[in-house]
Formats: C-alpha cells, sequence, structure tokens
C-alpha cells in the first residue's frame, strides 16, 4: 500500500480511475437486483454466530466475526448531529435521517470550504509580513520569560497573536430532497440502520400495505453516494427528487430527462456554481435510473417519478480544488462529476454494490473483535441509554463497546481515503455553513487523535490522505519559521486549513503551538515503526522528521544554569501561563529528536547525527516530578491539584510518546497516575478517550474502561458520534485506539499481549490488530488469563513478548504446530520469527 503513498496529491479521482477501470455493462435487471440485495439483508442481523476460518494446514482458527455490529433505529431521524447515520468515501460524506415523508440526505465533499486564496485580498496563510518583525516579537517574549518566568496568554497574545484573514469554513455540499410525502403515522414496522460490516445504511416499512426499502452506500472505487429505492409491490414508488444547496453560493441548476428506453428512463439534476465567498467552483450531477414508471421534470427543475418499480441514484460531486500551495485550484469540477457519472454507468446495482464491498471490506474485516457480547434486538438509542442507566447486562454492554471499537474503524475508513483530504474535527460530515472550530485541522491534540488507530487497527491506508495533507503544509510551515522565528525547517501552530494556514491566531488560551508540527511528523515515524517501509522512512518520513528538528535546533534556548535546552516561549495546551519548557513542548521535541536521530542512522544522514547528538545530551525531558507527586505540567512546580483541565499534555511521554512506562520508569508513571488521578474521568469527549489511552499505557485495564464507560455515557450521541460538544470525531476515534491500547501495545520493542485487560471483558477474542514491527496479532484469553496467541510477522526478524503469565514452560508453535526455539528471561519470551508463519504462543 504505501507505493500509494507517492499518489499525486491532486485533488481528483484520475487514480481511482485507472485502478478500478473495469469492463462491465449495466445488464442486471434491477428487478433481479432488488430481490438479492434485499435477499442479503434480510439475512438475521443480530446472530452473533463466529466463523472461523482455517488456514490450509488446518491448525489455524482465526477470529473473523463482523455479525452483529448494526446501528438500528425504530424511527426517522429529526436531528442531524445526533441521529445522523453517516456513510463515506474519504471525500464524500453523506447523511441519513430516513424520513418517510421527505427523506434529506444531507452531504459534504471535503474539499468544499470557504477562504483561502481569493476570499479577501491579501490571503497570507497566517503568515507575518516580513515588516511585521515577529523574530523580534518573540525574542521580546522570550526576554521576558527570562526575568518573569511566566505571562498570562492574554498579554503574550498580544504581541504574539494574529488577526486571521480568510480561514473559511468546511461546507455543506447539498441535500439531496426524496419527497414520497408518506404520513408517519400510518407507518409501521420502520427501521433505519447503519451496518457496518457492509457499510449500508438502509431504511424499511410498511404503508398502506406496501414495504418500501432504501439502500444508501458511498463508494469508494466508483466515488459516488448510490441510493437504491424499492417496493414490495410493483408500480408504487411516487417521489420528487431535488438537489438545494446552501444560498451562500451561487446556482445554475437543471434538471434534464436523458433517455427513455423500454422500461428504464433516466433523468438528472445538475447543479454548479461557485461560493460567494472564494469562487471555488462546485458541481454535482444526482443521476436517476428508473425501472417501470414515468418520469417527469417540474419547472422548478425538480424530477417526478410516477410508479416506479425502482429506482437508482447515483450523486457525484466535486469542486476545483487542488491541494497545492500557493494557488489551490485544480481540474474543472464539471470534468471530474462527468467522469465519475460515466464510469458508473458501466455498472449494474449490484455491480457498484459489489465493488463497494470488495473495496470496504479488504480494510474492514482486517480486525475482528469478540468480547463475549449479545446485542439484543434493540434499537442503538435504547441500547444506549440503558448502558447510561446502568440497566443492561454486562454482555450486552459488551456489545455496545465492541460496536463502539468497530464504528471509530469504519468511521476512519469512511472519513480518509487516498485521493482526498484528511479526516477533519467532523470527520467528512458537516452541515453548517460557519461549522464549530471550522470543521478544521487541530493540531493540539485533535488531528493527532483520529490518526492513533490507524496502524493498529491494521488500516495504514487511511494515513496516506493525512501525510499527504501535512506534506503540502512544509512549504508555507517553512515561510512560517523564517517570518516567525527567523528559523530553519518547518512550523505550524494551533490550527490550520485546507489553504495552508500555518501562522498563530488570536486566541489567547490556545493559539501558541509551535510544537504541533514537530507533533505530526512524529506520526510519520510511528507509521514507519509499524510497517518498516524503508522506502517510505527515506521518501517520506525523513524529510519531515529532519525539517522539524533543523526548526527546534535551530529555535531551542540554551539556559546556562540549568545547561539545558529548553523551548521558549512555551504554553502548556490551553492551560496556565506562558513559561519557558512546559513539560508537553520539551517532551514533544525531546522524542522527535530521538526519532530524528533514530532515522538518521538507518538512513545515514551523518550530518544530522552530529547536529542532534550533543542536543539530546542536553536536552530537558520534561519530566519533573513535583510536591505532591505528580508529573509536573511545567518547570516550575506550580500545578494545581484541583484542576479538572480536560487537556492532560503534560502526559505526552506517556501516551502517545512511550517515555513514561510502569516497565521502564515506575516513579514517572506513578506520577502520572497522580496526575491523572487529580484531574478526574470528567472532560470533553476527546478528554475521556485519551483517558482510555493513558489508564491502558499504566495498565489499568480496569480504569480504561471506566473512562469508555464515560464516554460512553456522558459524551456519546443516540448515533454513537462522540460529543465534545458538540459533535466532535476525534473522540470515536480515540476510544479505538484506547480499547485497542488495552489489548496490545508495542511501544517499547515488545509487544505486549493484553496489557490492560479490564475485569469486565473476562473472555474475548481479538483478531488482526497491528503491533509495531509490522506484525499481526490474534489473541484469546479466558477468566482473564490468555489461552493463546497467533503472531504473523511480514519481516523476519526476532520478537519479544510479553503477557503476565509467561513463564519458563511457556511455548511458540510454528504452524506446523512443532514447538520452536523460543527464551524466557525478565518476564518476556523471544523467539526468532520467519516471514508469514502464524507462529502460536501458548502461556
Ligand atoms: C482544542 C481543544 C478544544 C476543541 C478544539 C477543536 O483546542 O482544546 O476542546 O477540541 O481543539
Amino acid at each position: 500500500m504505501l507505493n500509494n503513498n507517492n499518489l499525486p496529491t491532486k485533488y481528483v479521482s484520475a487514480y481511482l480511475d485507472v485502478k478500478f477501470r473495469v469492463i462491465s455493462l449495466l445488464t442486471v435487471p434491477f428487478s433481479l437486483s432488488t430481490i438479492i440485495v434485499v435477499g442479503l439483508l434480510c439475512a438475521p442481523i443480530f446472530t452473533s454466530s463466529i466463523v472461523y476460518s482455517k488456514t490450509t494446514e488446518g491448525t489455524l482458527n482465526r477470529l473473523s466475526d463482523h455479525s452483529g455490529l448494526i446501528l438500528l433505529y425504530n424511527q426517522p431521524g429529526k436531528d442531524w448531529e445526533s441521529e445522523s447515520l453517516a456513510l463515506g468515501n474519504g471525500a464524500l460524506g453523506a447523511t441519513v435521517l430516513g424520513g418517510v415523508k421527505n427523506d434529506v440526505i444531507q452531504f459534504s465533499e471535503k474539499s468544499l470550504w470557504t477562504g483561502g486564496p481569493n476570499s479577501v485580498e491579501g490571503y497570507d496563510f497566517g503568515l507575518p509580513s516580513q515588516a511585521e518583525n515577529f523574530p523580534k516579537k518573540v525574542s521580546q517574549v522570550q526576554q521576558i520569560l527570562k526575568s518573569t518566568l511566566s505571562l498570562s496568554p492574554e498579554t503574550v497574545v498580544k504581541t504574539l497573536g494574529r488577526d486571521v484573514l480568510g480561514y473559511g469554513s468546511y461546507q455543506s455540499f447539498a441535500d439531496i430532497h426524496l419527497l414520497f410525502g408518506h404520513d408517519l403515522s400510518e407507518v409501521t414496522h420502520y427501521k433505519r440502520f447503519l451496518d457496518l460490516s457492509t457499510a449500508t445504511a438502509k431504511v424499511e416499512y410498511q404503508y398502506k400495505g406496501v414495504g418500501y426499502t432504501r439502500e444508501y452506500f458511498v463508494s469508494y472505487p466508483d466515488q459516488a453516494i448510490v441510493i437504491k429505492l424499492s417496493s414490495s409491490k410493483p408500480n408504487q414508488l411516487n417521489l420528487s427528487v431535488d438537489l438545494a444547496v446552501p444560498k451562500n453560493r451561487s446556482l445554475n441548476k437543471q434538471a434534464l430527462l436523458l433517455s427513455s428506453e423500454e422500461n428504464i428512463e433516466t433523468a438528472s439534476i445538475n447543479i454548479s456554481g461557485q461560493l460567494n465567498d472564494n469562487a471555488l467552483a462546485y458541481e454535482s450531477q444526482l443521476k436517476l435510473v428508473v425501472n417501470q414508471g414515468s418520469l417527469y421534470k417540474t419547472n422548478d427543475n425538480k424530477l417526478k417519478i410516477k410508479s416506479a418499480n425502482s429506482v437508482l441514484i447515483i450523486v457525484a460531486a466535486a469542486t476545483n480544488y487542488q491541494q497545492s500551495y500557493p494557488l489551490y485550484r485544480g481540474e474543472d469540477a464539471h470534468h471530474q462529476v462527468r467522469k465519475t457519472i460515466i464510469n458508473t454507468e458501466k455498472y449494474s446495482y449490484i455491480q457498484l454494490k459489489q465493488r463497494h464491498l470488495d473495496d470496504y471490506q479488504t480494510l474492514f474485516n482486517r480486525v475482528s473483535l469478540d468480547l463475549s457480547h449479545k446485542l439484543p434486538n434493540i434499537p442503538t438509542n435504547e441500547l444506549l441509554a440503558q448502558y447510561k442507566a446502568g440497566t443492561s447486562k454486562a454482555e450486552v454492554n459488551r456489545a455496545l463497546e465492541r460496536l463502539y471499537f468497530q464504528l471509530g474503524r469504519y468511521l476512519l475508513i469512511a472519513s480518509s481515503r487516498a485521493g482526498s483530504l484528511p479526516a477533519n474535527l467532523q470527520g467528512v460530515w458537516n452541515k453548517h455553513e460557519n461549522a464549530p472550530w471550522s470543521s478544521d485541522y487541530h493540531v493540539n491534540i485533535n488531528l493527532q487523535m483520529n490518526y492513533w488507530l490507524a496502524d493498529m487497527t491494521n488500516l495504514s491506508e487511511t494515513n496516506i490522505p493525512l501525510f499527504d495533507f501535512i506534506d503540502g503544509l512544509v512549504e508555507p510551515g517553512e515561510l512560517a519559521a523564517e517570518r516567525i522565528f527567523d528559523a530553519d525547517g518547518w512550523v505550524m501552530f494551533l490550527n490550520t486549513n485546507v489553504w495552508g494556514f500555518t501562522g498563530p491566531i488570536a486566541w489567547p488560551t490556545a493559539f501558541w503551538q509551535p510544537e504541533g508540527a514537530a507533533w505530526m511528523s512524529l506520526h510519520y515515524y510511528e507509521h514507519y515503526l509499524f510497517t518498516q517501509d524503508d522506502h517510505f522512512l527515506k521518501s517520506r518520513a525523513y524529510p519531515i522528521l529532519k525539517k522539524a528538528t533543523e526548526f527546534w535546533l535551530s529555535t531551542l534556548a540554551f539556559d546556562n544554569d540549568t545547561s539545558q535546552f529548553l523551548v521558549t516561549p512555551s504554553f502548556s495546551p490551553e492551560h496556565g501561563d506562558f513559561s519557558i519548557g512546559a513539560a508537553m513542548s520539551q517532551q514533544i521535541v525531546a522524542k522527535l529528536l530521538v526519532s530524528t536521530l533514530h532515522a538518521a542512522k538507518i538512513i545515514e544522514d551523518q550530518k544530522m547525527v552530529a547536529k542532534i547528538t550533543p542536543v539530546i545530551t542536553q536536552m530537558s525531558p520534561g519530566l519533573a516530578v513535583g510536591s505532591w507527586g505528580q508529573l509536573q505540567e511545567w518547570q516550575q512546580d506550580l500545578d494545581d491539584k484541583s484542576s479538572k483541565h480536560r487537556h492532560v499534555s503534560q502526559l505526552f511521554a506517556l501516551h502517545p510518546s512511550n517515555t513514561i512506562s510502569p516497565l521502564k520508569t515506575p516513579e514517572l508513571a506513578k506520577a502520572a497516575a497522580v496526575t491523572l488521578n487529580a484531574r478526574g474521568d470528567g472532560g470533553t469527549g476527546w478528554s475521556k478517550a485519551w483517558k482510555i489511552n493513558f489508564w491502558a499505557r499504566l495498565f489499568d485495564g480496569n480504569r480504561a474502561h471506566k473512562l469508555l464507560a464515560e464516554q460512553l455515557k456522558h459524551s456519546t450521541l443516540d448515533n454513537l458520534w462522540d460529543n465534545h460538544p458538540p459533535f466532535q470525531i476525534d473522540g470515536n476515534f480515540g476510544a479505538t485506539a484506547g480499547i485497542t491500547e488495552m489489548l496490545l501495545q508495542s511501544q517499547n520493542n515488545e509487544i505486549h499481549l493484553l496489557p490492560a485487560l479490564t475485569s469486565t471483558w473476562s473472555n474475548g477474542r481479538v483478531s488482526g490488530l497491528k503491533a509495531r514491527g509490522n506484525t499481526e496479532v490474534d489473541i484469546e484469553w479466558k477468566q482473564g488469563e490468555l489461552v493463546s496467541a497467533y503472531i504473523k510477522t511480514m519481516l523476519a526478524q526476532p520478537l519479544t513478548l510479553r503477557e503476565k503469565s509467561f513463564n519458563k514452560q511457556s511455548k511458540i508453535l510454528d504452524d506446523s504446530g512443532k514447538v520452536i526455539a523460543s527464551h524466557f528471561i525478565d518476564g518476556v519470551l523471544t523467539f526468532s520469527a520467519d516471514v508469514n508463519v502464524y507462529y502460536k504462543v501458548q502461556p
């Protein structure tokens, strides 16, 4: 997959066209396809039977269970934020509420943003001009901090804050209206659900003796929203179809009757225009294929369908955005939309669905989780309500937790695919013109959290949009380094948009976070650790790590009193005053230096090795333990025991970094626990999600589970979207990463099985998780004890395994059942692993 990392960042689907071009014809009649699909979907959806597959040797029982992964509702949704069912292919995100009178399917396309060049005169990417003389301002603040040691954010922002011009916001693209006019009071057997195993939503109900069915998915291979309407009796589909856009853009709209052949009529609604704000061009085409019945167009450019048997709706949408600094304009939107529609015409509905399933399930099915759960046949909102009230059985709670785990993986696949932008604060789903925080990319925790799960839950490919996006920030980020600090390398601050924004904003309590670039660069390094892809390290990870490091090498201040390198000015995310060397600043930069040094040694960049080595030895690690046993947030011991602030950034070294560990640094781990206990188990959605990860890293499974429960109880909406509030997707992703960390960790050159198993998950199995070192892991446990694990590595290497029950009798078997040589020493089992063998580990 890593070859795909070299995809052109150009925001078009050309790559997809080539990759997936298959000659096929629209031949399967809709009535037949409907029968097959309805048949498939009517299979019992709540069975939790486990399907085992066997290797050729017949020795391996890998868990491969994706049943019961359903979000179910027994009424149409009214509230977009808490009731939408989310579908997506990375670029397009559609939301299903399933109304019976009017089914409004709101959708977004990742690049439809206001702001940027063309939105205002002199859009500056957040970069000060030379005349503003920022390096001087930074040095003034540094000088003052030297004597005062602290400055309020309100004071600093007057000097270092900048008013933002043309930042923009992510936009809703359009609403698809399917006006049926059915009366809800006469509807029976209503069901609306999202099946995570097929990435398909469905609505079913009975109305006046007829069964109506709607099926929705968003295809990545074919880049389109696909909706299929059918009914249980012939000629019963009567509806009007419309596409409506928000008012903040120009609109050309045209309904067209395209063709009329025996039993099949086709038509389309085409919309196009430009955002008023920045003249970004958008276009969408909704194509209708109507089986039996008749099709009309109205004077106001809607389409009316009468007495049809089935209707296929295909929607393509694009903008002329291109992910390239400084202009951000590319291929004509019309051309892209036409290409997409013409491509879909090659396929029947069944073929489109199969192509979607093949693509999606290749990713999703890699990981299965069984928590000895039982999902009752009740709506998900009731399931959640019972979980909150504490009235459901433990096995039912586990079903919700398993569903929530897989939902994170589902949402990442739906909001982060190659060829588009990365998952933003709302993934890809947004109905607002002025979204909360613009639905942008915040880098003091949020964007990072979106991607913690990617490698570990075997979805490495979902990183591609992130790396393409971050690569695109390096050029303006180099200008930010130069203009703001007179420094080398690249830098970015708190937040960024799709327009290369890399400067500071003027929000006092958050704006200053130059560590953002270093933290994002570390994602490349982690990806390398997981995949061991040397080409990726050389061509993508190392260049960005090097530039991030160059920035810090030219800006770190040497403190003569302590003989240490310190970050100044430094601000612990959204908490306290400005100071010198806050814990998180030191920890991130230290981790960056160590990681770049490691990479430089592999690459054999001796010059860089020579530059970094002396700085590392004198770098303050940001790991001081304070007067009440806490891990200090600042160089001075200032921590307020009663603070419940949602950011606990001083624990970066515990997670996502690996400097603090109960095994390597027990005293620091103890201090981290003191800090976490003081902060408590509250916070916003993402804050709780991070705390799941922290407690998992401290090997406290019950506490990690408590945080998961807190998140489900207090920070989760009925559609299981994370609630900051408002809806913010990072918590979904962070919780899935946290659950994974409870089951498997690999941050310290060893594969640690069940490091933080909660007692509420006493029996279970997981398959397909990834450990660093390109190694896949399956684990089975009973009564809280490891039964066995399977380890398969894609790289011949010595492996070190840890699990609490390992002892001298523990064994490793190869996949012919032969015991192979292993050594047990200091609690770990080591052996030499060959490629592609499923090694069985017996405690
Ligand atoms: C960070 C957080 C906020 C919010 C925002 C989008 O600044 O501190 O809580 O998540 O990002």
